[in-house]
């Protein structure tokens, strides 16, 4: 039946995204069926796996796994996909090829070839989103196409805050499908603050059986809002955690975790309180907004953070654990005489000689990058931890803009952009009154799509600093606070399109494929709306519409 199910030869590029580098439309359509070949080059099985479980879950064929040696050619009405590594190829990109017969992908690497089956998943149609078939047995068809793409940028992130509203794992795994589908990479997971502590620690346990629980939840913005009275919390196990890990390599993305020291820290003080700078009494946090009460820099707080540390390495395989340092409000050292001694006892001081207990924070956080490089780990920080302490190869997360990612990059670190202005999803989507999230800076999906992880104009902002900066630029990342996203369907609502927007903007070279601005932009939300929506509507994403 499949078979002979008429499609349309495209005639334009397919309406994947984010869109390819370069890709030629052919005539007709190859179908996959039951008992479709694939032959997988050993280094690209992960990627395979994937996609035979996507097209039986789909579509409720079975792919037949060959040996890459088997002919490859498609025979009668069994057409075949190759798998090839070609590291020819860019890193992180690969070549697609469809015929009538035949499915052939080249992959650079074997993000290449995550990439590769994530494109091929989008042009099987919205179906292929489906968590179970349709019409089983029915295979899709893909459309004829000659394909090249590559990523502009390594680092393709998103970040998904499971501290301020809990999220239960299952959400926590189809967050991370949906972050692939869109060719993103690395998944950071802000496990901790004020408001939640979600990492079970062996060593510490009152951390999670203490620090997972707040008695209330102020609904609205943190001057305006009211207590809901009712106690919120969870936190994931070892195991959970290790299941996540395992389900995003699966799909060619790294979670990276975040413990967030050493401010942000209320709910680790409601467990410790001994690990305070400042008296007590300290509970979970129940309102938004900065808590002023922040760890007390001392070796004792530092040797229970080695510990979770050790911990969090047990579980993530990602080569970088991000350590946080933003927002560390000062008042609680600054009342604190001894720890102006210490600061001073430490070399960190001010031109006059006097210890400056602001260097704490960078001295801090820079004693546990120091700790994760002997786990074999780079820090990764907000852009406040940056400075003379932190270690070089401490990579450097930037919420305030550009301008800190040029002075890091100067300073030898490698950046993540992150801008709050432009890359914050928990801010609302337009200026209507009736969204439901009124805070920050209203960011519509074609503002996110503008994004520019480095702008020219801004680089040539800067011709005091020298040409070739000793840090690189990994990458961006958009942010997905929850503060005011207190379920999986509010995520969702904040989250999307906007992301697709945001992957297209990270994932996309300026050079070969990407103009922004008028046109490109009405190309981008036609593409979305007529090709895309209906992908995520398949999926169940109940985006904002
Ligand atoms: C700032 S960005 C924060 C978060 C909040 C966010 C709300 C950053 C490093 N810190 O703690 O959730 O604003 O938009």
């Amino acid at each position: 039946m499949a078979d002979d199910t008429p499609l349309p030869a495209p005639t334009t590029a397919p309406p994947t995204v984010p869109r390819p580098a370069r890709a030629e439309p052919g005539g007709g359509a190859v179908v996959l069926t039951d008992g479709t070949r694939l032959h997988v080059h050993p280094a690209l099985r992960p990627a395979a796996r994937w996609w035979r479980r996507v097209t039986e879950d789909a579509f409720g064929i079975d792919l037949v796994t060959e040996d890459p040696g088997a002919p490859s050619r498609g025979t009668g009405t069994t057409p075949s996909v190759d798998l090839d590594l070609d590291p020819g190829l860019p890193a992180g990109g690969y070549a697609l090829r469809t015929s009538h017969d035949a499915v052939r992908v080249r992959a650079a690497d074997l993000a290449g070839a995550h990439a590769a089956v994530q494109t091929l998943r989008q042009l099987a149609g919205p179906d292929a989103f489906r968590r179970a078939p349709l019409r089983p047995g029915t295979g899709p068809g893909l459309p004829a196409v000659d394909l090249h793409d590559a990523p502009a940028h390594g680092w393709r992130g998103v970040l998904l805050d499971v501290a301020r509203h809990f999220l239960p794992k299952a959400d926590v795994l189809r967050f991370v499908d949906l972050a692939a589908a869109h060719h993103l990479d690395v998944l950071q997971l802000h496990l901790t603050d004020d408001q939640g502590w979600r990492f079970e620690s062996r060593r510490h346990p009152r951390l999670h059986e203490v620090g997972s629980w707040r008695t209330s939840t102020t609904v609205g913005t943190w001057r305006t809002g009211t207590p809901d009275g009712r106690p919120h919390g969870g936190y994931y196990t070892a195991d959970d955690l290790r299941e996540v890990v395992a389900y995003a390599r699966e799909r060619g993305v790294t979670v990276v975790p975040e413990i967030d020291v050493p401010g942000h820290t209320q709910a680790v003080l409601a467990a410790y309180p001994h690990l305070a700078a400042q008296d007590g009494p300290h509970e979970v946090l129940t309102t938004w907004g900065v808590s002023a009460d922040v760890l007390d820099p001392s070796e004792e707080a530092l040797a229970v953070f080695r510990d979770v540390l050790d911990e969090v390495c047990e579980v993530f395989d990602s080569p970088f654990v991000a350590l946080g340092g933003d927002e560390v409000p000062l008042t609680a050292w600054r009342a604190r005489p001894d720890l102006a001694e210490r600061a001073a006892s430490l070399g960190l001081t001010r031109p006059d000689g006097s210890g400056d207990v602001a260097r704490l924070h960078g001295w801090f956080v820079a004693r546990l990058a120091d700790h994760l490089r002997g786990l074999g780990r780079r820090a990764v920080v907000w852009d406040e931890a940056f400075g003379p302490d932190l270690p070089r190869d401490a990579v450097v997360l930037c919420w305030r803009g550009h301008e800190v990612a040029l002075e890091a990059m100067a300073a030898g670190h490698d950046v993540v952009l992150a801008p709050e202005q432009e890359v914050y999803l928990d801010h609302r989507a337009a200026e209507d009154p009736d969204e439901p999230v009124p805070v920050g800076f209203a960011r519509t999906t074609a503002d996110v799509y503008a994004f520019e992880p480095m702008p020219d104009a801004v680089r040539a902002s800067r011709p005091d600093l020298p040409a070739d900066l000793p840090g690189r630029l990994l990458g961006a990342q958009a942010q997905v606070w929850t503060e005011h996203l207190d379920s999986v369907r509010r995520v969702d609502y904040a989250t999307f399109p906007r992301l697709a927007a945001f992957a297209e903007a990270v994932w996309t070279t300026r050079e070969v494929s990407r103009e922004v601005g008028g046109a490109a932009s009405a190309e981008f939300l036609e593409r979305l709306e007529h090709h895309h929506l209906p992908r995520l509507d398949a999926a169940g994403v109940e985006y904002r519409p």
